[in-house]
């Protein structure tokens, strides 16, 4: 299969940069996040590799989030078989003993959100075209309680609810002060913003790190990991509703007809 995802190694630094190059926009499909899974778990079996800085080949666009046309016209076969790809890129993701951070190089809406804040460490292009969030609420869907813990763990209850509720997108600048990014950089200095955080993070031995990583995040990995089962019967479910179907096929006519 063609690839998705490309991985460069730096080995005398044991730090990886994996871009993201599956154009138009960089969404989650099925084959784009099995490779996803696969790219890190290698890495994460790697003992030369300490470190991930997560990035876009795709000029303007981070990620456009899970691909909707996987939550389109399927089979319930199907939606449940898309939705363990997606349950498995965060569990990999958010329980990585590898320092990870995200170099936000473009939009980053919904699932493209998630990744980024599933990371230790968010530095974003200070482009005033940009902009990062949880939008679901504006396609007349749900973000699942896993994304919502993992912004509440970022940005704190209160903005949560307010992202959530009102699906915001906030431009760079916002994202900054909310939280939801660490660090804003001119756009070309974003790669190498990124690297310098990674040798300040991987100065601090692996194993202290991972242990404290491992405290924080524990109780949030285990709520999925307990519920993973019903949390992917309730995506079929609410995804082949009749008004859930109606909703995403207006939003893709949406996307096409903002065009030209
Ligand atoms: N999935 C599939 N196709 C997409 C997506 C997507 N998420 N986003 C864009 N595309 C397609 C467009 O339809 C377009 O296709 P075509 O060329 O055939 O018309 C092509 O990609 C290029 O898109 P644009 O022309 O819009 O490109 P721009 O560079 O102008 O804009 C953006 C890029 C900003 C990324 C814009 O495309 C955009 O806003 N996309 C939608 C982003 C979005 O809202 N994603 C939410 C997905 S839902 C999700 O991630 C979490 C859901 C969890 C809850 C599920 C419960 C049911």
């Amino acid at each position: 299969s063609t690839r998705n995802i490309l991985v460069e190694l730096e080995e005398g630094a044991g730090v990886a940069v994996m871009k993201m190059k599956s154009p138009p926009v960089n969404s989650l499909s099925l084959d784009f996040l099995t490779e996803f899974s696969i790219s890190l778990e290698k890495l994460e079996n790697d003992r030369g590799c300490r470190g991930v800085i997560l990035t876009s080949a795709v000029p303007k666009i981070f990620s456009a989030g899970l691909d909707i046309k996987e939550m389109c016209g399927k089979s319930a076969e199907h939606y449940a078989e898309f939705w363990r790809a997606v349950q498995e890129m965060w569990l990999k993701l958010y329980k990585s003993n590898m320092v990870t951070i995200a170099a936000i190089n473009g939009n980053c809406p919904a699932g493209g959100c998630l990744m980024a804040v599933s990371c230790d460490y968010r530095i974003m292009a200070e482009n005033p075209k940009y902009s990062i969030g949880l939008n679901e609420t504006q396609l007349g869907i749900v973000a699942p309680f896993w994304f919502k813990d993992t912004m509440v763990n970022t940005i704190g209850h209160r903005a949560t609810e307010r992202s959530l509720q009102l699906g915001l997108l906030y431009s760079a600048s916002d994202a900054l002060k909310i939280g939801i990014v660490d660090e804003l950089v001119p756009e070309e200095k974003v790669l190498n913003a990124a690297a310098a955080t990674m040798s300040q993070w991987l100065a601090i031995p692996d194993y202290a790190r991972q242990i404290s990583k491992s405290m924080m995040r524990k109780p949030t990995l285990d709520r999925l990991l307990t519920h993973r089962e019903s949390d992917i019967q309730n995506f079929v479910s609410f995804v082949t509703k009749d008004s859930i179907q109606k909703s995403l096929q207006m939003y893709m006519e949406s996307l096409k007809q903002r065009k030209g």
